[in-house]
């Protein structure tokens, strides 16, 4: 009754004018002006730059808070089943361009500001990225929830909020030096923490196992150290729906009772200095991507960010359910990689310890909600944690991983269907001296679907590392080939583009990226390829000012935009482009006749921190840049860029600006890779292996229209049967054994002649891990084609075009469809 009172008052209330929701020109600039007066309290004279941006971005938020309450009661009221997305890392970069776009508010938010003679641009780029996570996988996140909520699914993305996220790099003298990114420093618009529902958390301690009053077996976890999870949530909008989604971030905090014994003692500063301690598990990010750290405190960050999300999940189930009986018909779980698969021993833990379910029935409910999704076959990216480690930081966690896996080998055993080998392949943990928990076997006995990322790599994954778990249950492998909020990468990042594209035919391939194919004709219309080339011309126009600005070298407009832009990675094989580029370079030097198609080679990758290979390579990438930059004899023929600092904000200006997009893997490595659909999406062309998610790339754009080179799976095994020496390599090929000669010889390293001997030595006497050198002249032979054609502008543009038009296949919209049909059973629940 009270609740109905307050009900009808607010609504009394909101009757009042308010200047909070209106969407007009007048209205916009009311709010920015009410913002920087009562905000930020700032007048015109004192605002900065940042302030006008606070200013803005608290106008777009007032516009998203009644939808996102709205479609909080809608998800209530409907009791629709609920998607979780788990993630360590969600590479969000900046949020207010695509907040108005989503909201429709851009054009008058723009006129707006022009009205007051300010430039939105210029306060857009005043936002920091939010740089939670370190690549394809946090991005991917990312790009999910803007589908999500764009396709009006009821979900939730659950991470940590790091303090500190992916670091920000600078060069020394060609050399990656990192630096703390405070992204939070001047305050994050965008968050509403909200204390009041903090999770208690627990870790360490040890198990006590008892008899309850009803004689039945019980199982407390005492003694342990809490600490706390404050709920910090972002409002996630849909493109043109009144759907707002959240991304709930966890902080962690110190609980009292923590030190009470400090203070008991009366050791008051202790005490204090004891709070910094639990607070630093949301610290920072881990900056390694595919290798795994150890790391005791990346065990807690995992277990952290779990628990506080189960809890909520849980409470907000019962909430509306007396019972967890229906829980699987209204929750789906998705686990980002194994990084959160400690939820599956968790939530068992909860429904037997807490909520005293019989083992069988909560067993029963786990394998319901839980996915897998697995994103890299490389062995130095499975998580595995010594089972000391482990059962130190979560005794009671280590008890129900052994339960969960006794049952489990009891189970294949009695099946017959697979013998002991299989068996020990499959247990959870591994023997042997340093016994360890394999995070992945858990992630795939816990759930009921476990899928690839590309279809070569569900198909990899089912015949070789889960072979025998794909042999045991088939049914629950199944592939979603990943792909790109076509909003952010195209619509927003390539204005002019996205523009002629809706001026052409429609704007329905922002929601519906299938409708691209209608540009398919025009791609033999002379006009509309002549606007093309304009548009791609303007875009690396704005990308050489960049350049300009920060590397201090001026591009040349006409040349081949060539760019490989992602983390550093041997296994990526941004040596094989460098080997490239040498060789042009070397070859130009031999022949000055030689006049090859100008070629710009641009970089942008960022080294684990303790990578000693990568940052050899980025030192190496910058060394012959230096050289061939300043080289009077290939000036205007090539050039090499190393981009500082590669991140979301910067590659919004990268993909629109390139000619030719490098996915080089070796054949097997790249489970996908997402910047290959971005470059597409954009109308670069392909220079690629048949690894990941090149290979549905080229299908979708036909063989004609991409540019492939290299060995395939097939024939990468073939040749380590067979035996790989790249020597032979080196020997049989004049001009490879020039290149890796002059890297040898110091001539990209004056003064430090044995500066790259590290990276020739992995190559001829490290055996050459990702064959390098067994795919260089294939590589030459392909460059050479790509050269031959961006000599006929028709035939290029005409190609891109067609890149452009076919890239429907790899928006994220789709992916998110066949998750929530295929493996939630989640539908649209749109808001009124
Ligand atoms: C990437 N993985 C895949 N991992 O390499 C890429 N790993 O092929 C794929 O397209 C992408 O995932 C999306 O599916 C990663 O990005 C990590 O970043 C990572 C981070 C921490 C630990 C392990």
């Amino acid at each position: 009754a009270g609740r109905s009172e307050e009900a009808r008052a607010l609504a009394r209330a909101r009757e009042l004018p308010n200047s909070r929701t209106a969407t007009d020109v007048d209205s916009l600039r009311r709010a920015f002006a009410d913002h920087l007066q009562y905000s930020q309290a700032k007048d015109e004279h004192t605002a900065t730059a940042l302030d006008r941006y606070f200013a803005v971005a608290y106008a777009v938020r007032d516009r998203m808070m009644r939808r996102w309450v709205q479609t909080q009661q809608t998800y209530y009221r409907s009791d629709t089943k609920r998607v979780y997305y788990l993630s360590l890392e969600f590479l969000m970069g900046k949020a207010l361009e695509n907040n108005l776009i989503n909201l429709g508010l851009r054009d008058s938010m723009r006129d707006a500001l022009a009205s007051l003679g300010l430039e939105l641009d210029d306060l857009l780029a005043q936002e920091p990225d939010a740089g939670l996570g370190n690549g394809g996988l946090g991005r991917l996140a990312a790009c999910f929830l803007d589908s999500l909520a764009t396709l009006q699914y009821p979900a939730y993305g659950y991470g940590i909020r790091y303090e500190f996220g992916i670091f920000d790099q600078e060069l020394r003298n060609g050399w990656q030096v990192e630096r703390p990114e405070e992204w939070l420093r001047f305050g994050n618009a965008w968050e509403i923490p909200r204390p009041e529902y903090e999770v208690p958390v627990h870790f360490f301690g040890r198990t006590e196992h008892f008899v309850d009053e009803h004689g039945k077996h019980r199982v407390r976890w005492v003694d342990t150290r809490k600490v706390l999870g404050m709920p910090y949530d972002t409002p996630v909008a849909g493109y043109h729906n009144h759907t707002v989604n959240t991304l709930r971030l966890w902080r962690a905090r110190a609980s009292e009772e923590f030190d009470l014994s400090d203070f008991n003692r009366g050791d008051y500063i202790a005490a204090v200095e004891e709070k910094n301690l639990s607070e630093t598990i949301s610290k920072v990010l881990y900056p390694n991507d595919l290798t795994v750290m150890g790391k005791e405190l990346r065990l807690q960050q995992q277990y952290f960010f779990v628990a506080c999300s189960i809890h909520d999940i849980l409470n907000r189930h019962l909430k509306t359910h007396e019972s967890f009986d229906g829980f699987a018909d209204k929750v789906a779980i998705q686990l980002n990689d194994t990084h959160p698969a400690i939820a599956v021993a968790e939530l068992m833990r909860v429904f037997v310890d807490q909520y005293d379910l019989e083992w069988e029935k909560a067993w029963e409910i786990c394998r319901s909600v839980f996915g897998y999704t697995n994103h890299t076959l490389l062995p130095e990216a499975l998580e595995r944690w010594q089972v000391e480690l482990f059962g130190r930081v979560l005794p009671r966690h280590l008890e129900i991983v052994y339960e969960i896996n006794r049952r489990f080998l009891d189970e294949v055993r009695a099946s017959g269907k697979a013998d002991e080998g299989a068996v020990a392949r499959m247990s959870i943990i591994e023997e042997g001296p340093g016994r360890q928990v394999r995070m992945a076997n858990l992630a795939v006995i816990g759930s009921r679907s476990v899928n690839g990322v590309a279809a070569l790599h569900t198909e990899l994954l089912k015949t070789e590392l889960f072979h025998d778990f794909h042999a045991l249950w088939p049914e629950r492998f199944n592939n979603k080939t990943n792909g790109v909020t076509p909003r952010r990468w195209l619509l927003a990042a390539n204005p002019e583009l996205a523009r002629t594209i809706t001026e052409c035919i429609g704007p329905q391939w922002v929601t519906d990226a299938d409708e691209l194919r209608r540009l398919e004709p025009l791609a033999d219309d002379a006009d509309f390829r002549r606007v093309f080339r304009e548009i791609k011309r303007q875009n690396k126009e704005r990308l050489a000012a960049i350049v300009k600005a920060e590397n201090g070298i001026t591009l040349d407009l006409d040349s081949i935009f060539d760019v490989q832009v992602k983390r550093l990675h041997e296994y990526k094989r941004q040596l094989l482009n460098v080997l490239h580029i040498v060789h042009q370079y070397l070859r130009i030097k031999a022949d000055p006749a030689y006049a090859p198609v100008p070629r710009t080679y641009v970089f942008g990758a960022k080294a684990a921190p303790g990578y000693f290979m990568a940052k050899q390579i980025i030192k190496l990438i910058n060394s012959v840049g230096e050289v061939v930059n300043h080289d009077l004899d290939v000036r205007g023929r090539i050039a090499v860029v190393f981009l500082k600092n590669y991140r979301v904000s910067l590659a919004e200006r990268v993909f629109p600006a390139a000619d030719v997009s490098e996915q080089i893997s070796t054949a097997g490595k790249e489970a996908s890779g997402t910047g290959n659909m971005k470059f597409q999406m954009n109308g670069a062309l392909t220079v690629g292996t048949l690894d990941g998610a090149n290979v549905e790339i080229r299908e979708e754009v036909g063989a004609e229209n991409f540019f492939l080179f290299g060995l395939t799976v097939e024939q990468v095994a073939e040749l380590r049967r067979r035996g790989y020496n790249p020597w032979e390599y080196y020997r049989n090929d004049r001009d490879l054994k020039a290149v890796l000669d002059a890297l040898s010889s110091g001539r990209f390293s004056p003064g430090e002649p044995r500066l790259f001997q590290p990276i020739v030595d992995s190559l001829l006497n490290g055996g050459d891990p990702y064959l390098c050198l067994a795919d260089f002249r294939s590589y030459l032979e392909c460059q050479e084609r790509v050269s031959q054609a961006y000599l006929d502008p028709e035939r290029w543009s005409r190609m891109a075009i067609l890149n452009v038009a076919r890239s429907g296949k790899f928006s994220s919209d789709r992916t998110i469809r066949e998750y929530a049909e295929e493996i939630w059973g989640a539908t649209p629940t749109p808001v009124a």
